[in-house]
């Protein structure tokens, strides 16, 4: 005789929107339940950008609807529900007394705090929870533990290598294609005049996206950033299109301008798929397939297709399994003791720094920049600034529609702030004007310019840029790969090197409530 199934609760979180998610394979719609939940607290805990609240509320409630055309009973606790605890495990001990299960199984979940939470959840709910292995990536977090035992994981380099062994990804046999491994120095062209990038498709709010855009107008309407025009995918099929059309009408240029950045584009040839991929509506796996299937009909280049599928069999694994392997400690270091508070202007735009204003305004906008722009602009601000790590990784959290802290953590404190000692990267990523102004054209109309170095027009990258390595000195000097401007530095003659501290403390100190005039007054003279 067969004994009656008991029922579990399946809980569900806001980036675990894939169908074939490890807690929701073997689910019985006869008997189980699956629960999500919106909750205030996860909204809140840093006050994140307008889209990408009404992005995770209206997918997860797109999710929703088709689990239940599926036949699956959904609880689903919106955010306006009067008895709403506003946090998971509020809601997760509500559902036991409503369905009274035999269990709760769930998939781990992208974030530290989260999975913390869960530790104490057996114990405070007298149920066996069970916590799946999140496969929905290519490495997981016992995979990529073994690696790091096995040495494979020092360098993103050699675990991609490794990945691309493993998953026979671009390879024939035991070699590349097209003969080696990373195209990156073919990623690296300025965007010619003339060579507009297409239009993206954007998606209209449907009914239940405009009932979340009104709900978050109401209840988040002081948080960052511009909540319409709204245009992301919140449904599969969606975002099925949308990966379609920039694989179609962008792959094919990627490689050759994946760190160009220009003013006035906020896309260029990028994927903007970020979001998809981070809570589940894409996966990896087909992501890479697609890319690798349009390489192999003729369609893209090797540099385009081996620079996009290296962001993600590489990169994205790369920094989810140092998060995981070294997390909690990981958040806590600060190589380069920086102490400084994040400008102002990072929530206004409001500064002369064109280039900075410019991706800022991109990021209000759209909840979206790219990574150029992350990386060697508001970035690489933050770094020479020296403001603290804490700061700006809040910021970087706050801001993007794609950001969690699993993918977010290692890219702003190790990757950009160089605040794990070079665990992620060998050397920070520190550039004066002159990177920006070859990779950009944010320099033309700018307050400043980047040829001079100090002097009231002085472009701040400029001198910021010698007073990070000044400031630095005891710590980063002795890196190999820092060599070549600390022997430049070596020979700066000394009222030069003291001019540089000044402009830096003149300007760093004016941020707070900067005043371009004032500020250009200030530095008449040097
Ligand atoms: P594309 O340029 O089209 O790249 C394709 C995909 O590759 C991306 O969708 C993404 O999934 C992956 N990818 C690319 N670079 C990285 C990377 N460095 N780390 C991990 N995955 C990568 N990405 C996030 O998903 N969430 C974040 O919170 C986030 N924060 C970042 C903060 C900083 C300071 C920096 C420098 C990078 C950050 N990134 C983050 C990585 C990267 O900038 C974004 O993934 C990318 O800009 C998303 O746009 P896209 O989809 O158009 O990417
Ligand atoms: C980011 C986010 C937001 C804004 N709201 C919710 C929510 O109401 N319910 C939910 O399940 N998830 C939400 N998320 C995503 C979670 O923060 C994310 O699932 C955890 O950080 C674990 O990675
Ligand atoms: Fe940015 Fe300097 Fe260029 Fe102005 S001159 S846009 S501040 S790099």
């Amino acid at each position: 005789m067969n004994m009656p199934k008991t029922r579990q609760l399946r809980l569900v979180l806001g980036d675990q929107l894939t169908r074939g998610l490890a807690s929701l394979t073997d689910l019985d719609p006869a008997q189980d339940v699956v629960l999500m939940v919106e909750v205030a607290a996860e909204a809140q805990y840093v006050p994140h950008h307008k889209q990408k609240i009404a992005f995770l509320l209206s997918a997860m409630r797109h999710f929703a609807e088709t689990l239940r055309a599926e036949g699956i009973t959904v609880d689903y606790v919106p955010l306006d529900d009067p008895a709403n605890s506003h946090s998971f495990g509020g809601e997760l001990a509500r559902a036991v007394a409503r369905h009274a299960p035999s269990g709760i199984v769930l998939t781990e979940p992208g974030e530290w705090r989260v999975w913390q939470m869960m530790q104490g959840w057996a114990e405070a709910l007298s149920l066996p929870v069970e916590i799946r292995a999140d496969d929905r990536f290519f490495c997981t977090r016992g995979d990529f533990a073994t690696l790091t035992k096995a040495r494979k994981t020092g360098r993103m380099e050699f675990f991609y290598r490794e990945m691309r062994r493993r998953t026979g990804i671009l390879m024939q046999g035991q070699v590349p294609q097209g003969g080696q491994w990373n195209f990156d120095a073919d990623n690296r062209k300025p965007l010619p005049r003339g060579l507009r990038p297409p239009a993206r498709v954007r998606f209209a709010p449907d009914a239940i996206t405009r009932s979340v855009l009104d709900l978050v107008a109401t209840r988040f309407g002081h948080h960052f950033g511009d909540l319409e025009p709204f245009g992301w995918a919140v449904t599969r099929d969606a975002a099925l299109q949308a990966l379609d059309h920039f694989i179609a009408t962008c792959l094919p240029r990627f490689g050759d301008y994946q760190d160009a950045m220009k003013a006035g584009e906020d896309f260029l040839f990028h994927s903007l798929i970020s979001p998809y991929l981070n809570c589940g509506l894409l996966t990896a796996r087909e992501v890479c397939a697609r890319a690798e299937a349009a390489f192999q009909a003729g369609a893209v280049p090797i540099n385009a297709a081996e620079g996009f599928i290296r962001q993600i069999l590489g990169w994205r694994e790369f920094v989810r399994g140092i998060y995981w392997t070294e997390m909690p400690a990981y958040a806590q270091s600060n190589h380069l003791n920086a102490q400084r508070d994040l400008p102002g202007f990072y929530w206004t735009g409001d500064t002369p720094m064109r280039c900075m204003a410019e991706c800022i305004g991109t990021t209000r906008r759209t909840a979206y920049a790219h990574h150029i722009q992350r990386l060697m602009i508001t970035g690489n601000f933050a770094l020479l600034a020296g403001v603290a790590p804490a700061q700006i990784e809040d910021w970087y959290l706050a801001v993007y529609a794609d950001a969690f802290e699993w993918v977010e953590l290692p890219n702003v404190h190790g990757m950009v702030m160089h605040a794990d000692g070079g665990r992620l990267g060998s050397k920070p990523y520190a550039a004066s004007g002159a990177y920006i102004n070859r990779m950009s054209d944010y320099c033309t109309g700018c307050a400043f310019d980047p040829k001079q170095k100090l002097g009231a027009r002085a472009c701040p990258f400029n001198y910021l840029y010698w007073n990070f390595l000044i400031e630095n000195e005891a710590t980063l000097a002795r890196n190999p790969r820092m060599a070549l401007p600390y022997r430049t530095l070596a020979k700066m003659p000394a009222d030069q090197r003291q001019a540089i501290i000044h402009a830096s403390a003149q300007f760093l100190a004016g941020q707070a409530g900067w005043s371009p005039p004032a500020q250009l007054r200030l530095n008449d003279g040097w």
